[in-house]
């Protein structure tokens, strides 16, 4: 990235990145921290937990989906991150208001350019292009909460696949008068959209719900628990979200459901029907090798990586961790302006404090009545992955994140 001498990071007149400049705007919310994570790619990384993992995926639907002794998925890991707002939420029909396109919550070079926030955002381009079946695969960028689970970079592959009126029907015993649309354009139900016919929708559910189910067993075992929850996606309904049982809890890893026909229709493919689901890589990898904490995914030693060091994607592993150092707590406590966004904190304390950042707690809020503020207190913990840090260590950090935190988001210290 480009800064103009004197001038802080975040007022850099534009972001260049992969041969390219974005110049800046009042959207603009990068920080070098993330800037930085591009063009690693960890899912076409060799010996990767995530690449891994995204190989196991890629062969299930290599191996169970043939016509004519060839696959029919093909794969796209290779799309680069950068996408434009329209790619990321008004191809898929995201409503202007929509949370997901708050600057609070994604992250932009510019009012016109973003890091993808899904894989999703290539899902129209490609169907576009003239594909049927497909799998998306690659790193996206979300500013979010920070603990063990959530991290700003994560990776997600995306299937779509998409069924002409022979293809849905052709398992069917008699398809005579079956049709993949109503004659005349019913109403939206919570099973199905208007222009749907029932019979088309419940083939389609099925096919993706067994899909996706087979996909669990093969990663987890017969034995593993999952579950159906209903779920409302701008760009699929009905929608739905798979949940796998980990340590004795819900753990939500994939959204899904039948692609919006608007979407089909100005993709060119008005007589088709489909579905769709994203998942997220490193929550799987987290519960197949037993990954405890999401930062692991980004660590260069050889403790970690060695573990990974296997030719055949389908061994078994089970990371075993190498050890684990003490943590430090502290806490920071400010008046907040009026225009505060909690996930912008989240994003300053990546910033200063890098990966030694495990977790930060929104641990009290306070509203001052006769001076009518509000303040927040969080509670920062920080761990090395491969030593033991000091509290002077800390301190240094600490410091730094209580100094940015009053210039970068004009918060008051108490
Ligand atoms: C989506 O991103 C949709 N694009 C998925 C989709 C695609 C639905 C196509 C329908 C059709 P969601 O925000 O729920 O949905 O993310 C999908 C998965 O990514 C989650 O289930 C989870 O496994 C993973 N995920 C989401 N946020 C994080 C995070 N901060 N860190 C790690 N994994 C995450
Ligand atoms: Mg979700």
């Amino acid at each position: 990235f480009c800064t103009k001498a004197g001038k802080e990071p975040h007022f850099r007149e534009s972001i260049v990145l992969k041969g390219a400049s974005y110049p800046s705007d009042s959207w603009t919310n990068i920080p070098p921290s993330i800037l930085q994570k591009v063009g690693r790619d960890l899912h076409n990384r060799k010996h990767h937990p995530i690449s891994l993992i995204k190989l196991r995926i890629k062969n299930f639907f290599y191996n169970n989906f043939l016509r004519r002794g060839s696959p029919i998925f093909s794969v796209y890991d290779n799309l680069s991150p950068i996408v434009t707002l329209k790619q990321n939420f008004d191809n898929l029909l995201v409503p202007l208001d929509h949370p997901s396109r708050a600057q609070s919550d994604s992250y932009y070079f510019n009012r016109s350019h973003m890091l993808r926030a899904h894989t999703t955002a290539h899902q129209k381009d490609l169907i576009m292009s003239g594909l049927n079946s497909f799998l998306i695969v690659g790193d996206v960028y979300r500013r979010d909460t920070v603990d063990a689970s959530h991290y700003p970079v994560f990776h997600q592959v995306d299937g779509v696949r998409l069924f002409t009126q022979e293809e849905l029907f052709n398992s069917v015993r008699d398809p005579v008068g079956l049709s993949l649309f109503e004659k005349t354009v019913g109403e939206r139900l919570p099973d199905k959209q208007e222009d749907h016919s029932l019979e088309a929708v419940k083939l389609v559910e099925h096919d993706l719900k067994s899909t996706l189910e087979h996909l669990a067993h093969h990663l987890f075992g017969k034995e593993s628990e999952i579950q159906w929850v209903d779920a409302y996606f701008p760009f699929t309904h009905p929608s739905w979200e798979l949940e796998i049982k980990y340590q004795d809890k819900w753990l939500e890893v994939l959204g899904c459901g039948i692609i919006e026909q608007e979407i089909l229709r100005s993709g060119g493919v008005a007589h088709q029907i489909g579905w769709a689901f994203g998942l997220g890589l490193e929550r799987l990898a987290m519960k197949l090798y037993n990954i405890p904490d999401i930062r692991l995914f980004w660590s260069e030693n050889p403790d970690f990586l060695s573990q990974f060091q296997v030719d055949d994607p389908e061994t078994p592993i089970t990371y075993k961790v190498t050890s684990k150092y003490p943590q430090c707590i502290c806490d920071i406590s400010f008046w907040i302006p009026d225009n505060y966004k909690e996930n912008d904190f989240y994003d300053l304390v990546r910033t200063v404090g890098g990966d030694l950042v495990e977790k930060v707690d929104l641990v009290d809020k306070f509203f001052h009545t006769k001076h009518q503020r509000q303040s927040h207190c969080y509670r920062v913990i920080y761990r090395h992955m491969e030593k033991t840090l000091t509290q002077a260590d800390v301190n240094v950090i600490h410091n730094a994140l209580r100094q940015e935190a009053t210039k970068e988001l004009g918060v008051e210290l108490r």
